[in-house]
């Protein structure tokens, strides 16, 4: 039972799944599975399973509200639909599916042609971690004949921003690979900065990759405009009711193998960035201040504030 939820939690868990966006997707298309896996025969069964599903998915990662988002809607379609027939519960789920990852994908373009618009030519864009939004908004202002390059840093400890810089030299952008601690020493040269977001806060702080919040510091003593690109659903409606966002610590290992015994070594996977550092959130909504993020999720996602645990 809940195979495939299994195993793409501990993929999940062991990263071979990264970067917020794709963790929800992997979950959702878990979650779609799980009708061909099921022995339950009642819709109650059903949402048992459901919640074990959740639960499992849930606690793979802990900084990934677009996930839980995700998750928690689909489930809400099986809650609130009027069939008691297992099969056709079984459609609600694939259609609430289909539903979310659509949405998901036009998001993900609207960000893109609108992210593409900021890049004037000739410009040079840092970026740090790997965030697919930012590289297919990158690719997108390629195909839009922008001549632009990109600096990006290693993101260590594990250096998700080789494969930041393998897309970039994939579709034929200049890139200039940085370790984490140069991004000061290149900054002036940096016309602006995009990079992604795990979480958004009901403040409008951004919860991203950690270094994220010290390139928001050192862009903005440089002058260059701060952008996060990222769907609206990683808006995390617990922090409106009081919760932090929690933030994921990994092991220490991933820092330093066989490290000395007694050494402590700390390895926090995200931080928070003020929402004073961010020029603007190229959201599926537009190009927002995150003053606005509020309005613009009750405008859009209403449901979101009814769906706390
Ligand atoms: C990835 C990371 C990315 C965001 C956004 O961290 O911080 O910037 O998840 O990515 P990790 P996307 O590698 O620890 O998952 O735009 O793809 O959602």
């Amino acid at each position: 039972m809940l195979r495939s939820v299994k195993n793409t939690a501990e993929k999940i868990r062991q990263m071979q799944i990264q970067g917020a966006h794709n963790v929800a997707i992997a979950a959702i298309e878990a979650i779609e599975k799980i009708p061909n896996e099921s022995s339950a025969a009642t819709k109650k069964e059903l949402l048992e399973e459901l919640s074990q599903a959740k639960h499992i998915l849930f606690t793979s990662r802990e900084t990934e509200p677009l996930m839980r988002n995700s998750v928690r809607w689909i489930i809400s379609q099986v809650e609130q639909s009027k069939e008691t027939k297992i099969r056709q519960l079984n459609c609600v789920i694939s259609s609430a599916s289909q539903q979310f990852l659509k949405n998901l994908q036009e998001s993900k373009e609207k960000i893109a042609e609108m992210g593409s618009k900021r890049i004037r030519d000739n410009s040079v864009i840092l970026t740090h971690c790997h965030s697919s939004t930012v590289t297919y908004l990158l690719e997108k202002a390629a195909q839009d004949g922008k001549s632009f390059e990109i600096i990006c840093t290693e993101t260590r400890p594990i250096f998700q921003g080789r494969r930041t810089a393998k897309e970039m030299l994939d579709i034929g952008v200049k890139t200039t690979f940085i370790v984490d601690s140069a991004a000061r020493f290149f900054m002036n040269q940096v016309d602006l900065v995009i990079v992604g977001a795990d979480a958004i806060t009901s403040e409008g702080n951004v919860v991203n990759k950690i270094g994220t919040s010290t390139i928001a510091l050192i862009a903005t003593e440089a002058r260059a405009p701060f952008y996060v690109a990222t769907e609206l659903l990683k808006f995390d409606p617990a922090t409106m009711y009081g919760d932090y966002e929690k933030i994921e610590e990994r092991a220490p290992d991933e820092v330093w193998e066989n490290a000395p015994p007694k050494l402590v070594v700390r390895n926090p996977a995200f931080e928070v960035t003020r929402r004073d550092f961010i020029h603007g959130i190229i959201c599926e909504e537009g190009i927002i201040s995150p003053h606005s993020i509020t309005e613009a999720m009750h405008r859009k996602y209403l449901w979101i504030f009814d769906q706390k645990s």
